[in-house]
């Protein structure tokens, strides 16, 4: 019987799955050794939030496929997986709407500073009718500048568009008729996103080539008066410079689900700044959809190891060794 290698905890019905179809070691990533071993047992593995590097799995020779929790995999080293071939699934599809949910409550709560307020209310602060130090600024009407108008960035711009009456403009490496016809949606370069853009929102996986893409450079073409959302990944932007564009009032403020470091330090200056809303990664956190992402990636696994899968694989290179 195949032996799959588990390091994320699954919902009861997805590991019976998995379980019909492999034995299934549950591990904890925290002891390295333990799950180094583990990998050089198995002929799949599933998780997420952990990175996998190469030294991982040199031994791992029964090792045929990886299944991700996730839709982004800048935890693995895509093209050594594929020369060792080992195939790399993820689940891109069924995280979309509610990470796209998550990106639109970052820009409502940044904008209306609904986290600073609430806390401001909670500490019994409010003692009169508010009055401009409490205001906040309008998103309906604004410009919303999209870097990476795929799967989640189409969706966030259809809640823009459809749901606020927002422009839309965006980024990326080939257009997108299919948003532009049905949301208005405008490519254009970096450069006009961030002179123009009210919201300037990354929707781009972490790569070598969009690491730090928002830097000091970038953020201080942007609008004084914008604010900058990230639910990507955290290395996309470079962290100590928007802290000093955030400190010296380069931009309004920042809307941010995703870290250089997660979980974020508790001495990071993000978390001293009212101009600042900072969520742990939730982006596809509901219980609905991590349901229906683990039970994706137990899929595509098996479908993996009997050769039977077609669609979410990372690293398409791999079946053609
Ligand atoms: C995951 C994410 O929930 O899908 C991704 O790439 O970042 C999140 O949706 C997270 O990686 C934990 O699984």
């Amino acid at each position: 019987m195949k032996k799959i290698v588990a390091w994320k905890s699954l919902p009861e019905d997805v590991l019976a799955y998995l379980q019909q179809h492999a034995e299934v070691v549950q591990v904890d990533a925290t002891q390295h050794e333990r799950f180094v071993a583990a990998l050089r047992d198995a002929d799949g593995g599933i998780g997420s939030s952990v990175k996998i590097t190469p030294a991982m799995l040199d031994g791992a020779s029964r090792l045929k496929a990886l299944s991700t929790i996730s839709v982004g995999f800048d935890q693995f080293d895509v093209d050594d997986l594929t020369r060792r071939g080992i195939v790399l699934t993820h689940t891109p599809d069924v995280l979309t709407e509610s990470t796209a949910d998550t990106v639109f409550s970052l820009i409502l709560a940044s904008a209306r500073r609904v986290v600073d307020l609430a806390n401001w209310v909670k500490a019994g602060e409010w003692k009169e009718s508010i009055g401009p130090a409490q205001f906040g600024v309008d998103v309906h009407g604004k410009t919303l500048g999209i870097v990476g108008m795929g799967r989640i960035g189409g969706a966030v711009a259809r809640r823009a568009a459809l749901g606020f009456n927002m422009r839309v403009l965006y980024t990326n490496r080939s257009p997108n008729p299919a948003a532009e016809k049905a949301y208005g949606a405008q490519r254009v370069e970096l450069a006009e996103l961030l002179a123009t853009a009210d919201f300037v929102c990354l929707q781009v996986p972490l790569t070598a080539e969009t690491k730090h893409m928002i830097g000091a450079p970038q953020l201080k073409a942007m609008k004084r008066d914008a604010i900058l959302i990230n639910a990507s990944r955290g290395a996309t932007v470079d962290e100590a410079a928007l802290i000093e564009a955030l400190a010296d009032g380069t931009i309004r403020g920042a809307g941010l689900d995703v870290f250089q470091t997660e979980p974020l330090p508790a001495d990071s200056p993000l978390l001293q700044m009212h101009n600042v809303v900072a969520l742990p990664h939730i982006g596809s956190a509901t219980h609905e959809t991590r349901h229906a992402m683990a039970k994706n990636a137990a899929e595509n696994l098996i479908g993996a190891l009997d050769g039977t899968l077609t669609g979410n694989i990372v690293n398409r290179d791999v079946l053609k060794k």
